[in-house]
């Protein structure tokens, strides 16, 4: 379906290397939202991110309308509020359903992430 926003600005900071920043990618394509994308190096981040993310100077930050929203999985929450006419839908419509997806979310995020990272591969 064709987006009621289309003067929307929409800009990605993210890093390739970065598997959270692909979640959002994703999320934007799967949405059909056309979106600017800034590749950010992690070793000498950009004064927009620094700016844009100033708690915790990571990516993915989404900037919305010169708005960011930090936090991958605030930024999925986000888009999927926002864009909410725009299918499909990211998150199920039933609360139940709903909680059970975070908790997922967040339980890959501390825990498999985690491991992963310090995984001795
Ligand atoms: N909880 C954050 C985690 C973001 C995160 O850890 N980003 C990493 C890349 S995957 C980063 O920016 N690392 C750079 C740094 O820690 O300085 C989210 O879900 O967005």
């Amino acid at each position: 379906m064709e987006k009621d926003h289309i003067e929307d600005e929409v800009v990605l900071f993210g890093s390739w290397s970065s598997s959270i920043c692909t979640r959002v990618h994703i999320a934007l394509k799967q949405k059909g939202i056309a979106y600017k994308y800034v590749e950010e190096d992690l070793q000498n981040k950009s004064q927009s991110l620094l700016s844009y993310n100033p708690v915790h100077k990571k990516v993915p930050v989404l900037v919305h309308n010169g708005k960011p929203i930090p936090e991958s999985l605030l930024i999925l929450e986000y888009i999927d509020e926002f864009w909410k006419d725009s299918a499909p839908m990211l998150l199920p419509g039933d609360p139940h359903h709903r909680a059970k997806v975070r908790f997922w979310a967040k339980f890959h995020d501390e825990k498999v992430k985690i491991s992963l990272i310090t995984a001795d591969l």
